[in-house]
């Protein structure tokens, strides 16, 4: 998120990203086709390996496809907002690397009848994995549209059995100063905490996320597995989290304790409501950033008018 308005500079993909490895493979599949294939090419067939390492197979869900023109993965892989590795855009690509994702633990707890302690691995297979392109609408004023992978995070709700005192779920991204080299600066109180209320966290729009372009998460993207709300602002979407707790009261998130006057619990995007220091009427897609690009209207709820009953007869502008 940030401190102070950004100016949006595109950060070039990086020589070492999966996109490069992509690239690769389709070049070696191409000098195959070709049957130009020498020692030469024998380069390129180890970067083919080291992508199809991460492909995650996932059909696309057509009732959650945004009619967007996907982001390129090289922008989504590349301009980034993960504080545990920097304030910069490019520093989570530059930093991520350092945060070993395997072996990694989830913790489920707090007001459930059934808590659980699930590797990565086990969480992946809970439930079906599914393709859903969503928009991303950052505070900040830019958004994206991104084919994520994973699937309804109601269906891990059904799995530990809430008790009726369970209204909210809060959600806590690792943070460890050995491997995230942000941590170290006090620009947030770590660790990042995030937070629902439990009728948002069971909405089937609300992802729990572990893929993105038809692979695993980049470390960038907030590997192994992240929040994707489609409807708030991202910042309300943690990364790499680890553990996830249903709670009677109104969990306590990172950015609100920040800065409790900027940024609410409920961060629902709306056009109508500005932030203090700036206004959140228009957006700039990424990838749209040409000189003479018209900004996109920002759209109530993102786009995603099917949540506007979870709120209804509550003040908008009361509760950001
Ligand atoms: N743990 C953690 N999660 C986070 C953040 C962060 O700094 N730390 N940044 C948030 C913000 S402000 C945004 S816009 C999205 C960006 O997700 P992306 O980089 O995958 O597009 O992640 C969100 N999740
Ligand atoms: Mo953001």
């Amino acid at each position: 998120m940030l401190i102070k308005r950004p100016r949006f500079s595109h950060i070039p993909g990086s020589e070492i990203t999966p996109q490069h490895l992509v690239e690769s493979r389709r070049l070696f599949m191409h000098q195959l086709a070709a049957g130009a294939l020498t020692a030469s090419s024998f380069a390129s067939n180890a970067l083919a390996a080291e992508s199809a390492r991460h492909r995650l197979a996932a059909p696309p869900n057509p009732a959650f496809t945004a009619k967007d023109t996907p982001t390129k993965f090289d922008d989504a892989s590349s301009y980034n907002n993960f504080y545990e590795f920097g304030t910069d855009k490019g520093d989570p690509m530059l930093y991520a690397g350092s945060l070993k994702t395997r072996p990694w633990t989830i913790k489920i707890d707090g007001e459930v009848k059934k808590p659980l302690t699930l590797d990565i691995d086990a969480l992946m297979k809970l439930a079906p994995l599914e393709e859903r392109l969503y928009r991303l609408r950052c505070v900040e004023g830019w958004s994206m549209a991104i084919p994520w992978i994973g699937f309804s995070l109601s269906e891990l709700i059904r799995k530990v059995e809430p008790t009726g005192n369970a209204k909210y779920v809060e959600f806590t991204s690792l943070a460890d100063p050995a491997q995230m080299k942000g941590v170290n600066s006090r620009i947030l109180d770590w660790p990042y905490v995030e937070g629902l209320r439990i009728d948002e966290a069971n909405h089937p729009l609300a992802l729990l996320c572990v893929g993105m372009y038809g692979q695993s998460l980049l470390n960038q993207n907030g590997a192994p597995v992240r929040l994707v709300v489609p409807w708030k602002y991202g910042f309300k979407s943690a990364k790499s989290i680890v553990r996830i707790r249903f709670t009677e009261h109104q969990p306590k998130t990172a950015w609100n304790k920040t800065a409790p006057d900027e940024y609410g619990f409920y961060s629902n995007v709306n056009p109508e409501v500005a932030h203090p220091r700036w206004s959140q009427a228009t957006e700039r897609r990424i990838g749209e950033d040409g000189l003479f690009t018209r900004k996109r209207k920002t759209l109530m709820f993102n786009g995603y008018p099917e949540v506007a009953s979870l709120y209804s007869g509550m003040d908008l502008k009361k509760f950001y």
